[in-house]
């Protein structure tokens, strides 16, 4: 399942889990929505899979991707196009 790293003071994470409901995606169906706030496991996952302390991140098996409009693009077209 998509997993979608975020930080709840984000607006870019706000704005990929806002996207994703428009889409139609359900939580915990379509993907799982991990704490990724500074100190969180979830952060220590982000930064050993990407590298970068930063997000909202996504991980999907083996595709991992940082920036917001990308995580969008991705999810569309997994799920929607
Ligand atoms: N270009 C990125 C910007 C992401 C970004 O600036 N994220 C901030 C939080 S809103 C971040 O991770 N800052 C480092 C931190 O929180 O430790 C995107 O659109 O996804």
């Amino acid at each position: 399942m998509v997993e979608l790293y975020i930080a709840s003071t984000c607006p870019f994470c706000m704005k990929v889990i806002r996207a994703a409901e428009q889409m139609g995606l359900q939580e915990g169906k379509d993907y799982v929505i991990v704490d990724a706030a500074p100190g969180k496991p979830g952060r220590r996952k982000v930064v050993d899979t990407g590298g970068d302390s930063m997000v909202p991140f996504l991980i999907d098996g083996e595709v991992s991707m940082y920036e917001s409009d990308d995580i969008i693009d991705y999810l569309r077209t997994k799920f929607v196009s």
